[in-house]
């Protein structure tokens, strides 16, 4: 849902692996479904004719999306490979294989610019497919997911995306992607990040970092690192590297307030190299929620990171989980604490989400398992207020914090930034400033809950199972060499 209103950015993930396929001498075509229409692709689809068609699954909501797609595909090309990708379903791999009945041949599991080109040799070769984290209806290949070693290797195929004037997120319009690291050394119970990567984390070059920002031709770039600038010298080096290059343009990224706090030279140095926007999960106002996300950040540390970034000139997004535990009184202390400060506040709803630590404690208490609603917009655990009360105050809550930056002042004060994007023919900053109602609508979310159902989520483990160790978590296995430390 905030990909309708408040940003949409180019899948980097995937532009990743068709270079690494395109690299192995295959000619490959993107089609992004986020800004292409589904007449597009399969117009696409009879004239190009592709051998092998790969779904991009970093999200559970788009999974029921994906298995139709594949069954319309296996239609119009029968002896068509189909396989999929990405974070999400690499944690539910062997379910979705068997939910799709046939639509799908493969699913990887893990990075993908290593296996997919082995993957299609194999295809194309009409070998058994028996490669490591590449799951197929004769079961899971051996041994771990194949983990790119360097992040410079294969930079994304950029150049294969149409219409990339599309991609924007707030004022940011048009807005690049860029990713420096992979990987996170926490383990938030409600996150998915570190059990993606194991414990590996991966650098890219500064080198190479500030070469590739110099080859984007957008104006604004958002870095994907889940925490961004963990280790300051690695951001001072690409800094360095980036004013050697004299790269002009503006920045967003994601941290935590403790690696702000640690590092604040980093992010005044980026500041002044054009960090505009900062994005920081402080997730909870109390000790309790915090200790319960397992954060290991203090409320204290929390608001002293917001007064540096206030401090150093760069504006702050924060977000906050909501419990559905909330009652009226708990809505409307977070309403007075988000308008109390000049921050933005985005809210999201607890969620747990296969291969979190959440979902082996919480799953069973699910209301549903329908993926459409595993989007952290919607309700999937009992609510303490009736459901439909439930997004009103949600949906209330949202409304007050979007009229702080969306409201007519906020929009008269961007009223000459609008012009100026409207000159260079860009929209979507302008277009989003009047979503918010249509997206964001109680009505809306509490109907999504009747829709018909055909694809859920597997079921969640049995009570009795004892919980997983940390390694079973993991989908990279393999602590990487390559750049750790
Ligand atoms: C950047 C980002 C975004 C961007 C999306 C950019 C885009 N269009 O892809 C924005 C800010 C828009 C975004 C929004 C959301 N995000 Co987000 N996002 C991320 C983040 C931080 C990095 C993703 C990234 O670009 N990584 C770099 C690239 C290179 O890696 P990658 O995408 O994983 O791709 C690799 C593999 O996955 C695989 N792969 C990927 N695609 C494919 C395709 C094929 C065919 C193959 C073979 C392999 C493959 O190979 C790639 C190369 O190794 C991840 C966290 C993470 N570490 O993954 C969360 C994450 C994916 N997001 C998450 C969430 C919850 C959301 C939102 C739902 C939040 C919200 N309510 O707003 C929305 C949903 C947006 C939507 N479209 O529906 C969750 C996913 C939860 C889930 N299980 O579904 C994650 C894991 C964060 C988290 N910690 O929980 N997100
Ligand atoms: S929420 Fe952020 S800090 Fe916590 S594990 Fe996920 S990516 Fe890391």
């Amino acid at each position: 849902m905030y990909s309708q209103v408040f940003l949409r950015l180019e899948p980097l993930g995937l532009e990743r692996v068709a270079a690494a396929a395109r690299r192995a001498g295959h000619r490959v075509r993107i089609i992004d479904l986020q800004v292409c229409s589904s007449t597009e692709l399969q117009r696409e689809l009879i004239s190009f004719r592709p051998e092998a068609v790969g779904y991009g699954l970093n999200y559970l909501a788009n999974v029921p999306e994906v298995l139709d797609l594949a069954h319309r595909v296996r239609r119009l090309l029968p002896s068509c490979f189909q396989f999929a990708g990405g974070h999400s379903v690499s944690f539910i791999a062997a379910h979705v294989l068997e939910q799709s009945e046939g639509g799908l041949d493969a699913i990887i599991r893990g990075d993908g610019e290593v296996v997919t080109p082995l993957l299609l040799r194999a295809v194309e070769d009409a070998e058994q497919i028996e490669l490591p984290g590449v799951m197929t209806s004769s079961g899971d290949g051996p041994g771990a997911p194949l983990m790119l070693e360097s992040l410079d290797e294969c930079p994304p195929a950029r150049d294969l995306l149409r219409r990339r004037n599309r991609y924007f997120i707030g004022e940011l319009d048009p807005c690049a992607s860029i990713e420096f690291t992979r990987g996170c050394p926490w383990d938030c119970s409600f996150c998915s990040a570190w059990t993606f990567y194991g414990r590996s984390y991966r650098r890219s070059s500064p080198d190479a970092a500030a070469r590739e920002l110099q080859s984007i031709q957008e104006p604004n770039v958002f870095i994907v690192d889940d925490v961004a600038f963990i280790k300051a010298h690695h951001g001072e080096a690409i800094a360095q590297e980036t004013e050697r290059l004299r790269v002009d343009k503006r920045y967003y990224l994601e941290t935590r307030a403790d690696v702000l706090l640690r590092n604040p030279e980093v992010f005044e140095r980026w500041q002044r190299l054009g960090l505009a926007y900062m994005f920081l999960g402080i997730e909870a106002l109390d000790a309790e929620g915090l200790e319960l996300y397992r954060k290991r950040v203090s409320p204290e540390a929390n608001i002293r990171a917001l007064e540096l970034a206030r401090k150093l000139g760069i504006t702050v997004a924060i977000n906050l989980i909501v419990d559905p535990q909330w009652d009226e009184e708990q809505f409307q202390l977070v309403r007075e604490f988000a308008l109390s400060i000049p921050e933005i506040v985005h809210l999201t709803v607890i969620t747990p989400y296969p291969g979190t630590q959440l979902w082996h404690s919480e799953s069973q208490k699910l209301t549903t398992r329908d993926y459409r609603l595993f989007d952290i917009q919607h309700a999937v655990l009992p609510t303490r207020l009736p459901l439909q009360r439930f997004y009103e105050e949600l949906v209330k809550t949202q409304s007050v914090l979007n009229r702080k930056h969306l409201g007519l002042s906020a929009m008269v004060g961007a009223a000459g930034l609008i012009a100026g994007q409207l000159a260079r023919g860009q929209t979507n900053f302008l277009m989003s400033l009047w979503k918010f109602k249509s997206v964001y609508n109680p009505e809306r979310q509490f109907a999504d809950h009747g829709r018909e159902l055909r694809y859920e989520l597997p079921q969640p483990p049995p009570p009795e199972q004892p919980a997983p160790t940390r390694e079973q978590l993991y989908v990279h296995s393999r602590v990487s060499a390559a750049g750790a430390g």
